[in-house]
């Protein structure tokens, strides 16, 4: 058992590895993105689940453009490290903001 507790330990040590990228998911349900703010590292996915009826997108200007359908899922993962604020495209007032960490 204990080597295999150590690993992960290790590779949180190492600092960011392909291994270790996580996938963020944000619900959208009522035109909400649910958590409006979120925290990831570059290399790690954010993954949508539209529980609306209507399709959205989450978009950056200058940035991506993920399309969500109605009862669907739509996914990004993030190249680069920095803030962005994303809006969906059809409901401008649909607000979502990631911190990227290198
Ligand atoms: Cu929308």
């Amino acid at each position: 058992m204990r080597p295999l507790l150590l690993a992960p330990a290790l590779a949180l040590a190492l600092g960011a590895s392909p291994a270790l990228a996580a996938t963020i998911e944000v619900t959208i349900d009522k035109l909400v993105f649910s958590p409006a703010n979120v925290q990831a590292k570059v290399g790690d996915t954010i993954e949508w689940t539209n529980k609306d009826v209507l399709a959205h997108t989450a978009t950056v200007k200058g940035g991506w453009d993920v399309m969500i359908p109605a009862k669907s899922t739509g996914k990004v993962t993030l190249k680069a490290a920095g803030a962005v604020d994303y809006f969906c495209r059809f409901h401008p007032n649909m607000k979502g903001h990631v911190e990227v960490a290198p």
